[in-house]
């Protein structure tokens, strides 16, 4: 099982990037990030950690609900550089990055007597002495992702009971091609490379699944303050080449990779990915939008299963995927191996939509969403029990909650995830080359109606991200939606082959936003973008290790296996480029 797989490490750029044309673009990034981190720090990286971005196809906003969804990595990611230093203070961090916004900034673990957060995100009294690092969630700061990855690993790595296992002192220097705030993940992104760095720097990697990495990376990056499912660190981490994942939450994560329809259609189809230039602060809102939505969503799992007659201790806080095996009298248990084939499913998903009906509150007035006093009455708690329950962990803000439209949006789009992924596994199971297009018209109306329901009931689309998709499909997109949180971010819409060079164009011309971007920004505004492999550690060679000469001059280098031959590629200089060895 794809979860199940070690962290890859590599020795060699081509085991990460296959393509000998990305691995050629990617050796000079690479090259230039070493001879950056050596000017800095003085010494080479010990090691470089690579996390992707990625683009989630359809599923939004139903990890956290824990039902499953379907994104793919993207080639753009977060690398750092990093390797021991000699920072006196323990398990003390320099971490700098290459975009000159972000400025140095040096940090250290402290041990206090302190309240330990919970796994919930409640606090919960320790005796013990712990490791504590500040970090703000009131403000969007780049190192606070570092030290989310940071703080993941300390406890449960160095326990402050166990004096010999101290964190090393570690340098780092960050670089990213992933978009921040644009859906795209980038976030995410950063707190597994973060991870990954201190995990290699302290020679904690071996014996680590891809399923633990992530799950220490769901509960990481909350503590930068938002109350994420754990999608974009499963895709950032599990993801391969040529495929989707389709990753279930419950009761344990998993993840299966999908093979796209996309290079065997005719017309053969790609993924475009389109920045609505909208930058949406997911820490800075939460209160009103993502965390809100965590809140909307669990409250409305409480009242459905109440109104569909199941029974509910005071204390319990089911989310709707765990009402929905209640009510289908599955037997589950968090954690423990899955009991819910996806035929069952998917029947179960048409029969509880029509349920749903059941949150809609009768008023004359059309009004869907309750007053907080009425979403208390409805969950059959006292104000204090739902406090405690639905509020004390969290900060979130609203005039009328909307439990019903909300919770249609989840089993709808949970339903649409599964179509989506069996019109995929039908074009991968045809012996056929050729598949019909229809084929990508059945994908791209899945992906359309998501994006309807993303803006009617989930309410987070913005008027330039509708704009967007509907300006995609008029040039020619089957299908066309947000991805990502959105309130802004990026669009991604699914395009034939031959015609992305125009698509591109015809979107450049008439989306508004783009009018004043050129070169560069333009590009990286609007671009196609194959599902790249996941996350990694790539450690130079052992002869780089012992050979230091060697290591001057090939800094970062691959071999490609060719009709005659390997051929080294290097990157150190133009005149080393391509050495047949
Ligand atoms: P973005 O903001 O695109 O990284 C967020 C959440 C996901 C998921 C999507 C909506 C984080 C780190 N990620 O993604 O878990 O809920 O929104 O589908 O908050």
């Amino acid at each position: 099982m794809a979860a199940q797989l070690p962290i890859p490490v590599f020795t060699s750029l081509n085991e990460i990037h296959t393509d000998l044309q990305t691995a050629a673009l990617q050796a000079t990034r690479w090259d230039n990030l070493v001879q950056e981190f050596e000017k800095r720090y003085g010494t080479k990286p010990a090691y470089i950690c690579r996390a992707p971005g990625r683009v989630n196809l359809i599923g939004e906003h139903i990890d956290y609900a824990l039902f499953g969804v379907f994104p793919a990595a993207v080639e753009s990611d977060i690398l750092i550089a990093c390797g021991p230093s000699t920072d006196e203070r323990l398990g003390g961090v320099t971490a700098e990055n290459l975009n000159p916004r972000y400025t140095r900034q040096t940090f250290a673990p402290i041990l206090k007597n302190t309240l330990l957060p919970s796994a919930q995100g409640t606090e919960a009294a320790s005796n013990e002495e712990s490791w504590f690092l500040e970090i703000d969630k009131k403000e969007l700061r780049w190192e606070s992702y570092v030290k989310a990855g940071y703080y993941g690993i300390l406890n449960r790595f160095f326990p402050p009971s166990a004096p010999n296992t101290r964190p090393v002192p570690v340098n780092l220097l960050v670089t990213g091609s992933v978009p921040s705030g644009s859906g795209l993940s980038s976030s995410a992104a950063m707190v597994v490379a973060s991870t990954l760095a201190f995990l290699a720097v302290n020679d904690k990697l071996s014996g680590l699944t891809k399923g633990q990495l992530v799950e220490m990376d769901m509960e990481n990056e909350k503590r930068v303050g938002v109350n994420s499912g754990g999608m974009d660190q499963a895709a950032s981490v599990i993801s391969i080449p040529q495929s989707a994942l389709y990753i279930t939450f419950f009761p344990s994560l998993s993840a299966e990779p999908i093979p796209l329809p996309t290079p065997r259609t005719t017309p053969r189809a790609v993924f475009v990915c389109a920045n609505s230039l909208v930058v949406s602060d997911k820490v800075v809102g939460a209160k009103t939008r993502y965390n809100l939505r965590v809140v909307e969503t669990l409250v409305g799992a409480r009242v459905l299963a109440l109104r569909l007659g199941l029974s509910l201790g005071p204390t319990e806080r089911p989310t709707l995927r765990e009402v929905f095996g209640r009510w289908l009298g599955i037997a589950e248990t968090k954690g423990g191996p899955s009991t819910l084939d996806v035929e069952t499913l998917r029947a179960g998903l048409e029969r509880i939509l029509p349920e749903v009906e059941k949150l809609k509150p009768s008023r004359a007035d059309g009004q869907e969403g309750l007053t907080l006093e009425e979403m208390v009455q409805w969950s059959g708690l006292s104000p204090e029990q739902f406090h405690e329950l639905y509020l004390s962990w969290v900060d979130v803000e609203a005039t009328h909650f909307q439990l019903y439209k909300r919770a249609k949006h989840v089993f709808s789009e949970a339903l649409r995830v599964l179509q989506f992924r069996d019109v995929c596994l039908r074009a991968a199971a045809s012996s056929d080359t050729t598949l019909p297009e229809s084929t990508l018209v059945e994908l791209g109306v899945l992906m359309n109606a998501s994006q309807t329901s993303c803006a009617d009931l989930y309410e987070c689309s913005c008027p330039e991200l509708d704009a967007l998709t509907k300006l995609a499909r008029e040039a020619g997109a089957y299908g066309s939606r947000l991805t990502g949180a959105g309130w802004g971010g990026c669009t991604v819409s699914l395009v034939a082959e031959d015609k992305v060079d125009e698509f591109i164009s015809r979107i450049k011309a008439v989306y508004g936003p783009y009018k004043n971007l050129e070169g560069d920004a333009l590009h990286d505004a609007i671009f196609a973008t194959k599902p790249s492999s996941g996350a990694c550690v790539y450690k130079p060679a052992l002869a780089t290790i012992l050979y230091p000469e060697y290591f001057e001059t090939v800094k970062v280098d691959w071999t490609v296996w060719t009709q005659s031959g390997p051929v080294r590629y290097s990157c150190g200089s133009e005149a080393e480029q391509k050495t047949q060895s």
